[in-house]
């Protein structure tokens, strides 16, 4: 994955016209775009290989089963153009291994800490040993809250070069310029620019912030 912007668009429109419409506003000034269920649900799997011709995609599909399952699952996406894909850690290294296996040279990321309140109830206590298990699993990266700068800083400090994709700017409170310096390599925006009247303008202030906030 490119890491020009360092940001990823979280393409969760779920008007599949709109989407694509988002999706060539801005692709060209996004390092990926990141899709989830609502959009796939509201259009079809197709959807990740008409997005990857664009830019590429990653599949936040927050994979939680056991390793057969996960395996299925990750090599489906990536047989439809998904450059990565975004898996839960709680379920045990056992699945996070059949993920990184499943992806071959794709790549997977694992969610730590979430960046809703509630995550600070059940994900928040164990972030650290699933960056950890990140780590010692041979995912690409993880996903840890922009809404918590402080814990990007905490969970930097233990996948040392991984890659860390901070979800939680803007409508959710976050800063991507405090995300990217407290150690993110890349901010996820979702709403902000997909919900923006002029998606374009919005992904490109968001940007500015980020280069202002140095880095690459
Ligand atoms: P938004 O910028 O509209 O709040 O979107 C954030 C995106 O990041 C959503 O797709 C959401 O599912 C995802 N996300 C998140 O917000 N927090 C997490 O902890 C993990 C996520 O994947």
């Amino acid at each position: 994955m490119r890491k020009e912007s360092r940001v990823i668009l979280a393409l969760d429109e779920v008007n599949g016209e709109r989407a694509m419409w988002v999706a060539g506003q801005v692709a060209d000034l996004v390092d990926a775009i990141k899709i989830n269920w609502p959009l796939v649900l509201s259009t079809s799997s197709e959807t990740i290989t008409r997005l990857s011709e664009l830019a590429p995609v990653i599949c936040d599909f927050k994979v939680a089963d056991i390793p057969n399952t996960v395996s299925l699952i990750v090599s489906h996406a990536v047989a439809r153009g998904a450059e990565g894909v975004i898996v839960h850690g709680f379920t045990g290294s056992d699945s996070v291994r059949a993920a990184v296996q499943a992806a071959h040279d794709r790549q997977i990321f694992v969610v730590t800490e979430m960046s809703h309140p509630g995550g600070a109830e059940f994900t928040a206590p164990a972030s650290e040993s699933l960056a950890r298990m990140a780590v010692e699993c041979g995912a690409a990266g993880i996903i840890a809250p922009a809404t918590r700068p402080e814990r990007v800083a905490a969970l930097r400090r233990v996948v040392g070069d991984l890659l860390i994709l901070s979800p939680g700017v803007g409508v959710q409170g976050g800063s991507a310029s405090v995300a990217l310096r407290k150690g993110a390599d890349y901010v996820i925006v979702g709403r902000s620019i997909y919900g923006a009247e002029d998606p374009r303008r919005a992904a490109s202030e968001i940007v500015r912030e980020a280069r202002e906030a140095g880095g690459v």
